[in-house]
This record gives C-alpha cells, structure tokens and sequence, in this order.
C-alpha cells in the first residue's frame, strides 16, 4: 500500500533501518543490534546514553551523553557513517563562553542537537545553581560557543523548534526543582534573539497512568502535515521508584502550545532486558530522532536504564494514525 507521505522536510536516503518484524504489533519496534552504544565507547565512560544525533555531511554526528566513572555527567562528541556504530572522543566536549559568569558550575546532561537556519545548536541540562537549560552553537562539532541559558534553574528538557515559528525561535521545556522531581508539564517560550524567552506558554499537563508524575519533551518535534509530531517521555511513581515511557502528540503548526492529540497509551515502555537493568532501571529515554520525509522512516535514538544507548523505528503515518485513534482529552 503507499504510504501517505507527512513528514515536512528532507530525505534522508540513508538513515539506519530495519523493518518491522511481522510478529510485531506495537507503533515503534526496536533495533536487534540493540544496545547500539555501551559504555566501552569511551574509556573514561561508566554510561552512555540520553544521546542526540542529527545527519552531517553525509553521515552522522552527534552529542552523547558519557557519565564518567567518578559519575560527573559529560557530553561528548561522536560520530557515525551508518548510525549504528559510533567513534566518540574520548574527552568531553569544551565551550567557548564568551563570559566568564557564564562558565559551568558543573557537568550537562540530556543533550539535544537542532539544525536551525545555518547552525547546530544544543540544549541540555546545565548545572548553574541548579539544572536549567544551557544552549550553545556549533558549525563544525569542533568549536561550540555557549550562549546564554536558557531559565532561571530549575528547568530540564529544553527541545528547540527546528525552524521559528512566528518569526521567533521557540522552545518547550520542563520547569522542576532541585533534585528528583515528582512534578512536572510541558511550557513553550518564544525568543526574538536565542537570549531573551520569554511568552511561555503550558503545552501539555501529566495524566493519570505512564505519565502521571511529570512529562518531558524528547527529541526535535518533527513538522509533519499534521501538526508538530512531539514524541516525549512521562513518568509513573510505583512502589519501587520512577517508571519512564515514552508518548508522542501531535501540537498545532501555528501555535504550538495548542496540543492537538496525545496517546493515552504509551508508545514505548521499558520491556526489554537493557530498558529494566541498569544504573537506573526502567528508563526508556527519547532524545533525537532521525527522519526520511520520501518513506516515512523514523529512527528513534534513546537511553536506556540510564545506562546505554539504543536504537527503534517507527513510520510517520502509522505512528500519527496511532495518535489520533488513541488520543485523550
Ligand atoms: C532524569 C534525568 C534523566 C534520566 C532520568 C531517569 O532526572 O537524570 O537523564 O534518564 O532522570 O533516571
């Protein structure tokens, strides 16, 4: 059957794939070379996960989460020719930080990578006085400038817009606390300059079951004919800790605070062996997606147990089919 094309964006000829196993009938499937990354990456490293990747040049680059063996959170630099199998600098990422108040009090975590207009820029968890969002730009992942953060602490899970929106760059977020938060809702802000957010906005508000506790957004949404394709992780409190799955929505084109349809069912949990042992077991984690506008094809990058990083697919029509036929309100 043809498929009905909806992504919004370039092709993607060689973005890694497997197809679908006949006896799966879940919206996302994962990888069999899974996990794609283990900590045996870098040697310095005691984890690697809650990675962004983004096509460059041909191939693949990306900015990996590598907690080290003395456990402070580092990102580093890696890079792929297929998407699968990954060379990462042994050494942490350095920026450029044209203030010196500006310097990390600490580490960052939870990378995201977006092309936007003529540059890469990343987000992640930066440590000044608490988690908030630290952003910085890159043309070549050999010198990235920081830029200023993005919150006052605490925030986490800043994820930029691909392109402006309204004539200003904008971005979702989770504003938290200090330490490991039971609360927790999807904002949008809006900046004319990448220094000033400001006009946020709520987007999404957690929900009984797997995204009761708090939600946060996972890779770059991905424009699609739709709406704003969102996949996002939420998190249940069980008896014996913090679940994380993940869902996806699609947000209005125009207004992306107006959340259209949202899974009530999860579309990934931690099933499998690598998502339920680890550092911190039962973690599924999105952060970076890549995707071929002609086919369809998504590939989903995300951590696992805090622990490794992995690789799903899903298709864009199915996965938005999924949506809609199992939104809640
Ligand atoms: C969050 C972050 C994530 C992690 C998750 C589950 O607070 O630290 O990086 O995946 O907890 O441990």
């Amino acid at each position: 059957m043809p498929k009905k094309q909806t992504i919004i964006g370039p092709s993607l000829p060689n973005i890694p794939w497997e197809e679908k196993p006949k006896s799966c009938k879940d919206v996302v499937w994962r990888s069999t070379l899974n996990p794609i990354i283990t900590r045996d990456a870098v040697p310095r490293a005691s984890t690697i996960f809650n990675s962004a990747v983004i096509p460059y040049k041909g191939a693949f680059a990306g900015v990996f989460r590598c907690d080290s063996k003395s456990y402070e959170e580092c990102l580093h630099f890696g890079k792929s020719k297929d998407g699968f199998k990954w060379d990462i600098n042994p050494e942490p990422i350095k920026l450029i930080t044209g203030d010196p108040d500006l310097e990390q009090e600490g580490t960052g975590y939870d990378p995201r990578v977006c092309w936007l207009e003529d540059r890469y820029y990343i987000t992640w968890c930066n440590s000044y006085y608490g988690p908030t969002i630290g952003v910085a730009h890159t043309t070549d992942f050999k010198k990235y400038y920081q830029l200023e953060n993005a919150f006052l602490p605490f925030n986490r899970n800043g994820v930029l817009f691909p392109r402006k929106i309204n004539n200003k760059y904008a971005m979702l977020s989770r504003p938290s606390g200090p330490g490991h938060n039971t609360f927790g809702n999807i904002f949008y802000s809006e900046s004319p300059d990448m220094n000033y957010w400001g006009k946020h906005r709520l987007v999404m508000k957690t929900k009984p079951g797997w995204q009761c506790a708090k939600i946060g957004a996972g890779p770059i949404p991905i424009e699609t004919t739709e709406g704003w394709l969102l996949i996002y992780h939420g998190v249940r409190i069980t008896c014996n800790g913090f679940i994380y799955c993940a869902g996806a929505a699609l947000l209005d084109i125009d207004k992306p605070w107006k959340t259209l349809y949202r899974t009530g069912p999860y579309i990934m949990a931690p099933w499998e062996i690598y998502e339920c042992a680890g550092d911190v077991p039962n973690v599924v984690f999105p952060c970076s997606t890549l995707s071929d506008a002609p086919t369809g094809r998504i590939a989903i990058y995300y951590g696992a147990a805090d622990t490794t990083t992995c690789l799903a697919y899903t298709q864009v029509d199915t996965l938005i089919d999924y949506i809609k036929s199992n939104s809640i309100k």
